[in-house]
């Protein structure tokens, strides 16, 4: 039985703390934005343990699509996970679709219920690269980030309308009132990495920064106010909260210290990963502690989860020390099965899951329904 203490936090504080806040006399008058009233909500999360993510929870499954209302979590501990993240990848190119398929309209959706439940959304962008047009991850091109962030380069005009487009459809998420509903975006993600074009091989940090910049401020300048923004590096480059920071775009933009890190080669990977889970979300949450910032491990996982105990013994032992508010997992593809990170009914790491499910400390859309 997980226990539950209510905590109410005065909204003013909360809106002089968040990213680009406001000054006191503001905060006294206006209203809270759907973004800072997420930040007041994750921050009360984190204080209960932390919620548990998945990337299109809902849209497909292990060898499944577009079931309405299935999700391969639900399906084995009965709960929807309490955050669900989604992608926005070539909603630059105007398409219905994201890049693995989900019309933008069911994410539109999808949001909205994971938003009635009580849980959290998130999204990530793997935003087609302007130049050459393959995908994020190809990495041809001159200098494309810094094309990217000069004023009066093809490539400024390109991104510009592109940032715009995912602009307008998170501006457009909506609850039932038609308020704003206040979302996590974590663009230009993994970027200590060099596998997506603007990761570190391919750009200087002050360009990859400006890129930072522009998206935000295209944003604001469009009046959005649903965002609370994730910082998110990966593994590569990372030993230290100096090396975490390096290319921080600034506590004016980011409100999320993040971190993507995946676990590979199973049992014999097992300490490179915690080893980098230290490095990564331990820096993370250094520097969210030492910045005021909220902290989250934005991406993880196990592919194909080879070790049946993963769930209790590698994730839950290894982060219960972290102050995050959200662990996320990646997707379980309909169209490979060997490709997933959560468990579905027989898979061999189902037990393991389900006593990560009923410890006090994870969080699930139940759980979060009570978390004011
Ligand atoms: C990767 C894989 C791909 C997918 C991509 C974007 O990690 O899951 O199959 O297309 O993410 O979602």
């Amino acid at each position: 039985m997980k226990k539950y203490m209510l905590y109410m936090f005065p909204v003013m504080a909360a809106m002089m703390s968040c990213g680009g806040g406001g000054t006191a006399e503001t905060a006294a008058t206006a209203q809270p934005t759907p973004a800072e009233e997420l930040r007041v909500r994750l921050d009360s999360i984190g204080r209960h343990g932390f919620a548990f993510g998945m990337h299109d929870a809902t849209a497909y499954g292990h060898t499944w699509v577009g079931l309405e209302d299935s999700c391969d979590v639900r399906s084995v501990c009965g709960d929807y996970p309490g955050v669900m993240n989604w992608d926005l990848g070539l909603i630059e190119w105007n398409c219905d679709k994201e890049l693995d398929g989900v019309p933008f309209n069911v994410i539109r959706r999808e949001v909205a219920k994971q938003d009635r439940r009580g849980g959290i959304n998130t999204f990530s962008w793997h935003v087609r690269n302007p130049q050459s047009r393959g995908d994020s991850w190809n990495c041809e091109g001159d200098s494309v980030v810094r094309q990217c962030v000069t004023a009066g380069n093809p490539l400024n005009d390109t991104i510009k309308v592109w940032i715009s487009r995912a602009a307008d459809f998170i501006g457009s998420l909506r609850d039932d009132e038609g308020n704003r509903i206040g979302v996590v975006f974590r663009p230009w993600h993994e970027h200590t990495g060099s596998w997506f074009w603007w990761g570190q091989d391919h750009c200087s940090a002050d360009d990859y920064k400006a890129l930072w910049q522009l998206t935000y401020d295209i944003f604001k300048e469009k009046g959005i106010d649903n965002v609370l923004w994730a910082y998110s590096p990966d593994k590569d480059n990372v030993t230290d909260v100096a090396s975490y920071l390096e290319r921080y775009p600034g506590d004016s933009i980011i409100d999320i210290m993040g971190g993507d890190v995946y676990h590979f080669d199973g049992a014999a990977g097992k300490d490179t990963y915690l080893e980098r889970v230290r490095n990564v979300i331990g820096s993370a949450c250094t520097a969210a502690r030492e910045r005021g910032k909220l902290a989250a491990f934005t991406e993880t996982g196990s592919e194909g989860l080879p070790m049946a105990d993963w769930w209790t013994s590698v994730l839950l032992d290894n982060i219960k020390e972290y102050p995050i508010c959200y662990v996320s997992v990646w997707r379980n593809a309909h169209d490979n099965p060997k490709h997933f990170y959560a468990p579905y009914p027989g898979q061999e790491s189902v037990p393991s899951f389900i006593e990560f499910y009923n410890d006090d400390r994870t969080l699930f859309a139940r759980d979060l329904e009570k978390i004011k």
